[in-house]
């Protein structure tokens, strides 16, 4: 072989080295501890002396040109590479981190009182709160609950235990009422509040629980009449289950509203036209509501003639059994980690 075409004929072949993985094979070929050249180097020794030396500069300065040539080629076909990724590869920057730990869910129960909340705050009403263990006053007497009315009775109230200090009677809240108590006490109409929370009853079987969750709401304002009422409770439902379903409002009683009546919604599974859940009625009773009765807004020392107001109240378990699809009150409480991957919700914030 001519000594002089030798190089040439392999660089050549290396700028023509299409991808990095020919380029090396080439490399191993020539430089390697088994190369050509790194070969001809090793069998420097056998030729005569006086030719050694030049064959030897000759080598060297063959395989010192094959190696800036393999370090070009090599940084061209890296930059290739790059450019191609970066021309394909996007990377969305506005995408959120990754979690570094599975995200948990939040228990039905949970989910439905920020819904509740969230669909009441947007009709105006404020989120307040009130103590779970109250003054029988504060959760009887005040809502216009004669003296022997059968709610107060022992079967159905948890009485605390009273001792000698104690100048009243206490009870577990058994509603929500008190929030709204409070509210009359402290705040000048007008105004809408809302109490979401615990109440407890003396009930357990497959539909009750002794401790479960009601929501409440009151709005007292000039001028504020019973179509109001409707016209916010049906909106209420509306933004809460998402849907657009047609309510109607069926007379009542209660004692702390007058008049009274309770608002049903068409059923959401059959859409009205009648199945298991709404015992084929079409219809599912969701609120019970009314305009605030006197003796409870003169607990404000207000007069319905000037000042009139609605209230209403509907149970979050019932709201979220039939949003979420939970077949079972007692589900609720058990705490299975079955149960809260299947009805679990996921947060809003993390959506
Ligand atoms: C139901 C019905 C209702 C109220 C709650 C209320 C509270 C005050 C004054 C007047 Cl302080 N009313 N609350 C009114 C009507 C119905 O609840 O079915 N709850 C589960």
């Amino acid at each position: 072989m001519d000594k002089t075409q030798a190089p040439k004929a392999h660089t050549n072949a290396i700028a023509a080295a299409a991808t990095l993985a020919e380029l090396e094979d080439l490399r191993i070929g020539l430089l390697g501890l088994n190369g050509s050249i790194t070969q001809q180097l090793k069998e420097l020794g056998q030729l005569p002396p006086e030719a050694r030396k030049a064959r030897g500069a000759e080598l060297n300065q063959e395989k010192q040109q094959l190696s800036e040539a393999l370090a070009a080629r090599k940084a061209t076909l890296e930059a290739a590479a790059l450019a191609q990724r970066l021309a394909t590869e996007r990377v969305d920057i506005t995408l959120p981190a990754a979690s570094p730990t599975p995200l948990g869910k939040l228990h039905p129960l949970t989910a439905a009182k920020e819904d509740i909340a969230s669909a009441l705050k947007t009709l105006g009403f404020v989120h307040a709160f009130g103590p779970e263990v109250e003054t029988d006053d504060f959760n009887f007497t005040k809502l216009n609950l004669p003296a022997h009315h059968p709610a107060r009775q022992d079967q159905d109230t948890f009485y605390l235990t009273p001792w000698a200090e104690l100048k009243e009677t206490y009870v577990l809240r058994t509603q929500t009422s008190n929030v709204q108590i409070r509210t009359l006490l402290a705040t000048q109409p007008p105004f809408r509040v809302m109490g979401i929370g615990r109440v407890y009853r003396r009930d357990y079987d497959l539909t009750h629980t002794p401790q479960f969750h009601q929501v409440e709401g009151m709005m007292v304002e000039a001028g504020t009449t019973f179509a109001h009422m409707a016209g916010v409770l049906s909106e209420f439902l509306r933004l809460f289950f998402g849907q657009q379903l047609k309510t109607r409002l069926r007379p009542h009683y209660f004692p702390f509203t007058e008049p009274s009546a309770e608002v049903d919604m068409q059923c959401l599974f059959c859409k009205g036209s009648g199945c298991k859940v709404c015992k084929n009625t079409g219809w599912l009773e969701l609120l019970g509501c009314g305009m605030v009765h006197r003796n409870v807004l003169a607990v404000g020392g207000l007069d319905p003639e000037v000042t009139p107001g609605f209230a209403f109240g509907a149970g979050v378990e019932r709201l979220a059994m039939l949003k979420y699809g939970v077949p079972d009150l007692r589900l609720f409480y058990e705490s299975h980690g079955q149960f809260l991957r299947q009805f679990g919700q996921t947060p809003v914030a993390a959506a």
